[in-house]
């Protein structure tokens, strides 16, 4: 009894040395099967104890598992102490310097053309238009025959339209989407609505044409509503886009889906009105189209044109810019050229 006692005494001694020794926690792991697992010294001590006398057996039983809880609580601290010690390391190794200066980045700005957009819708928006963007894939019933623009007209040329089959084609206009928003709009008025987007023409590119190029189309439609608030609208677009003291004049065109139709002038930006090589010695620049609603379209679209009358207007945003900054080359509005991208630089 006295010998298991010593061994027990010297067996905890031991397994305290070598856990005192251990560095990580896979030794650890090592040193629990051999002193705390089935097969360790401990185990088998009491697997014996069997042996003994039973008045011997209480006792033992209390030192094997005294000897075995002060092993248990040591592992236990020394799990803790490498644990801490591991994060201590990481602490130390992993610190960075949150004061470093960071990488600067060159900062972009948005394209000239999604700048003069974003201004002109901007402009609409604030007097209560709604935005309508929608497909560039378009059937030939909203881009031409809602329109006032039946198979075989003369101004719906095949030349000019890439068809992808017999009824669908890319846009030549934004204008079906004005047609879209009536469709969804109606009996209720007012329709106030801009649209926006890309357009295709077969053309060949060159300084004032593109194959792809931009609209903003406008469309109010009402009860009593006449040439004079086109007119104010427009007026009030221009003096914005080009200047309080602009002036603007209406001169008569034709469009098939508006009629009356006209063209809207500025007074040259270059010259002021004195004449120049940029305005053909007119002292204009034509910078949109428009025109109060056919009838035909306002009933198509499902508004009785002996009740509501309404106008519009079309123009495209590269003429706009080109005007506005005097570019000369549409194709500079493709290219991304940084020498131009950065005149434009605005930070934002
Ligand atoms: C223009 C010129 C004149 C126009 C017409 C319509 C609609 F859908 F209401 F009939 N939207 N846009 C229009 C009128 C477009 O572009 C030069």
């Amino acid at each position: 009894m006295t010998d298991w006692i010593a061994s027990l005494q010297s067996l905890r001694d031991r397994a305290l040395g070598e856990l005192a020794d251990a560095q990580d926690m896979r030794q650890l792991d090592e040193w629990r099967v051999q002193y705390l697992g089935k097969k360790s010294d401990l185990t088998q001590i009491s697997r014996q104890m069997g042996q003994l006398p039973a008045e011997e057996r209480p006792v033992l039983g209390e030192h094997v598992n005294q000897v075995r809880s002060v092993l248990q609580d040591a592992l236990t601290k020394k799990q803790e102490a490498l644990h801490a010690a591991e994060l201590e390391r990481r602490f130390a190794a992993e610190t960075i310097d949150v004061t470093a200066p960071g990488r600067r980045k060159p900062r972009g700005s948005m394209h000239p053309l999604t700048q003069i957009i974003e201004e002109i819708v901007e402009i609409f928006v604030a007097m209560g238009y709604e935005v309508a963007e929608g497909p560039e894939v378009e059937t030939d019933e909203y881009n031409f025959e809602k329109l006032n623009l039946p198979k075989h007209h003369p101004a719906r040329d095949m030349q000019d339209t890439f068809y992808l089959t017999e009824s669908l084609l890319l846009r030549t206009q934004t204008s079906p989407m004005q047609v879209r928003t009536m469709e969804r709009m109606r009996p209720n008025v007012p329709v106030k609505v801009i649209a926006p987007g890309k357009v295709y023409r077969r053309d060949e590119d060159d300084a004032t044409h593109s194959h792809m190029f931009h609209q903003i189309e406008g469309l109010v439609v009402g009860e009593g509503i006449r040439m004079s608030d086109l007119k104010g609208t427009l007026e009030l677009f221009a003096r914005s886009v080009f200047g309080a003291d602009q002036t603007v004049r209406l001169r008569p065109s034709f469009f098939p889906f508006t009629e009356p139709s006209a063209e809207l002038d500025i007074r040259c930006t270059n010259c002021g009105g004195s004449g120049c090589r940029m305005c053909k010695d007119t002292g204009w620049l034509e910078i949109l189209g428009c025109g109060m609603v056919h009838p035909r379209v306002l009933d198509g679209a499902g508004y009785d044109s002996r009740r509501f009358s309404g106008f519009a207007f079309g123009m495209g945003p590269e003429r706009i810019a080109m005007l506005k900054y005097g570019i000369e080359d549409i194709r500079l509005l493709y290219q991304n050229d940084l020498r131009l991208l950065r005149q434009f630089h605005r930070v934002l």
